[in-house]
């Protein structure tokens, strides 16, 4: 398993794809919003992850649901930081989930080893900096545009290929501000500036982003295309609550495809997925099925 640098032992010893569980300190998350909106509580949510086998915890204080307005720093900063130190203090992985770069690097020097940028540096220049200073694991994700706009931007000709050339500019651009090639994990950023029918070939196609060399992170948690996927017979989505079985499917399947991580906010149901594909895989590598028509005969 091709990880990131650089990362605990106790990460890299796992030969299995990782379970990062989400912890959002926000009023409005699409999937989970309010809930856990307040330090105490994203701690005791963030701790109870962990104990359910969380490998990492992914401390938000911005929501990205399609039209979220951003959040002004202050208050970011304020939502997030003590979160990452408490939960850092507690022995967790923490990374921070921000495309702001001075909470980004805030949230380092409070602990947190891995920087999620949903905006892969476009958002903020002098987040390549800060990757590159303080040498975090860096999470880039593909993205078009902020949330308020996210959805006009859906425009592609082939959706995977596209998807997996624009990270590489992502890529070379790190590169080119100092960042070294190893801190980097790409992810196809299901949803954000995403057609639901974009999502599954970027799923389905996982390997076609890994011929970039990097660790692969997916986000399909509770997303729309799972909604809509469950929908009844009367057309009406699944609530995000009841994408979680699907989250999990998913998960099994990222795990199969050799994804470094996936990202949910249901942490058990991920946690055996990614050891069924761990095992599924193991049983492949050892032994490869006979082909029809062989010696045998
Ligand atoms: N999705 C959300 C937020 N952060 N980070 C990464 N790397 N990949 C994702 O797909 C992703 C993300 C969506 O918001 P949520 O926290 O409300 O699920």
């Amino acid at each position: 398993m091709l990880h990131p640098a650089p990362l605990p032992s106790s990460l890299t010893a796992l030969d299995r794809t990782l379970v990062m569980g989400v912890v959002n300190v926000t009023p409005d998350s699409f999937s989970d919003g309010g809930r856990w909106f307040d330090t105490g509580a994203a701690v005791a949510h963030g701790l109870e992850l962990l104990a359910q086998g969380a490998d990492i915890l992914d401390v938000g204080g911005e929501s990205t649901r399609p039209g979220a307005p951003r959040v002004p720093v202050d208050e970011e900063r304020r939502r997030v930081l003590p979160v990452v130190a408490e939960l850092v203090a507690a022995g967790a992985v923490v990374s921070v989930d921000t495309m702001r770069p001075g909470v980004a690097a805030d949230a380092v020097e409070a602990g947190a080893l891995i920087v999620n940028d949903v905006s892969g540096g476009l958002a903020d220049a002098e987040m390549r900096a800060v990757v590159a200073d303080t040498g975090v694991v860096y999470v880039a994700m593909h993205w078009r545009g902020p949330s308020d706009v996210m959805d006009g931007l859906a425009v592609y000709d082939d959706v995977v290929r596209d998807v997996r050339d624009e990270l590489a500019l992502r890529l070379d651009d790190l590169i080119a501000a100092g960042v070294a090639r190893e801190q980097v994990v790409l992810d196809p950023g299901l949803g954000f500036a995403k057609r639901g029918s974009d999502n599954w070939p970027l799923l389905a196609h996982l390997d076609v982003l890994a011929e970039l060399g990097r660790p692969v992170l997916v986000g399909a948690s509770r997303k729309r295309f799972l909604g809509h996927l469950l929908a009844g017979p009367d057309g009406v989505p699944a609530r995000p609550d009841e994408r979680d079985r699907a989250t999990a499917a998913v998960s099994a399947l990222c795990a199969v495809a050799r994804a470094w991580c996936v990202r949910v906010h249901d942490v058990p149901g991920s946690v055996d997925a990614v050891r069924v594909g761990a095992a599924w895989l193991a049983a492949r590598d050892a032994a490869p099925a006979a082909k029809d028509g062989g010696d045998s005969a």
